[in-house]
């Protein structure tokens, strides 16, 4: 059986504050139609596809914090998109932000089968920004504040003929990331992002952004031997410009396929999944060359403990 899998980044470009989930769905259902007719059998979405990327501003009132998260998935907003998918046979993946039974925030993604059953769920692990408001920004990134670290960390599932795992944004900087993933036998991971532009802590990493954001993918893709597909809500939404240039990347670190605008946009790949073996078979052979009895400190210590 042939284990190649044509993926689409689905990439969106600004939603604006006003917009509702309906005309936010409309597009994601525009994607899902161009994605279809290119063959694609599995979409991704970015993170937070369903509205703004709302820690940007400091909100005072929870009920308004409240209003930007999903209180069930599918809802009645998103259930044109789970209906039309499952009708046409293509899966997808879709970030939104959570508010679960138990009065629970989270940045999660879904993945969903073919069939409409929801394979996975991961809930965003490395929550970036700051918790309190700070005036001397120019935009707020209060993404510590809103969101909890998602308490499952980095799973796998077996789907779409592989091994599937997820991450969300700031998730795609770390290299644990991927390993913790690599160590579980991914064979695909789909990541989705929002990231300004204008890093306020340092601008001179502004000019750097696409850079970095291509670095640690390809780097996570060929040190795993998997396929990383990354996903972006690019463009100037409500006066902040972030990153587009998302991405399909191959089990050699190379780029695939790649979004060019900054706009709603699907940039397709045929994936074969069997190409980690040769990555995950040779060079990255976790089990003959990894020498875990030098890695303790990854997992007993947070922070950099330097020399006397
Ligand atoms: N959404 C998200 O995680 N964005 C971060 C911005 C980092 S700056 C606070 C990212 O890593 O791209």
């Amino acid at each position: 059986m042939s284990r190649e899998l044509v993926i689409a980044a689905a990439q969106l470009g600004p939603i604006a504050r006003s917009e509702s989930r309906e005309t936010v769905v409309e597009r994601l259902l525009a994607l899902l139609h161009q994605a279809d007719a290119q063959g694609a059998e599995l979409v991704v979405y970015p993170e937070l596809a369903l509205t703004t990327f709302f820690p940007r501003w400091s909100l005072d009132d929870q009920n308004e914090v409240d209003s930007f998260f999903e209180r069930e998935m599918p809802n009645a907003a998103t259930r044109p998109l789970f209906d039309e998918a499952k009708k046409l046979r293509v899966g997808f993946s879709l970030g939104y932000a959570e508010l679960t039974s138990d009065e629970h925030h989270y940045d999660t993604q879904i993945l969903v089968e073919r069939d409409g059953s929801v394979a996975g769920k991961f809930r965003k692990v490395h929550i970036p920004g700051h918790e309190k408001n700070e005036a001397w920004r120019k935009f707020q990134h209060l993404e510590r504040r809103y969101f909890e670290p998602g308490p499952e960390g980095f799973q796998v599932w077996r789907a779409f003929g592989g091994i599937v795992g997820m991450a969300i944004c700031n998730d795609r900087r770390w290299p644990e990331t991927y390993r913790v993933m690599g160590l579980q036998g991914a064979e695909l991971i789909l990541i989705g992002y929002n990231t300004p532009l204008h890093y306020a802590p340092d601008p001179s990493q502004n000019v750097l952004q696409g850079f970095h954001n291509h670095l640690v993918m390809q780097a996570g893709a060929y040190q795993n031997g998997t396929w990383v597909v990354g996903v972006a809500k690019g463009g100037c939404e409500e006066g902040v410009d972030s990153l587009a240039q998302s991405a399909i990347i191959a089990p050699s670190g190379q780029i695939v396929a790649q979004c060019r605008s900054e706009g709603d946009e699907v940039a397709i790949a045929r994936c074969d999944l069997d190409m980690c073996k040769s990555y995950k078979s040779t060079l990255f052979d976790f089990e003959r060359y990894r020498m875990p009895e030098y890695y303790q400190r990854i997992t007993e210590q947070r922070g950099a403990v330097e020399p006397d």
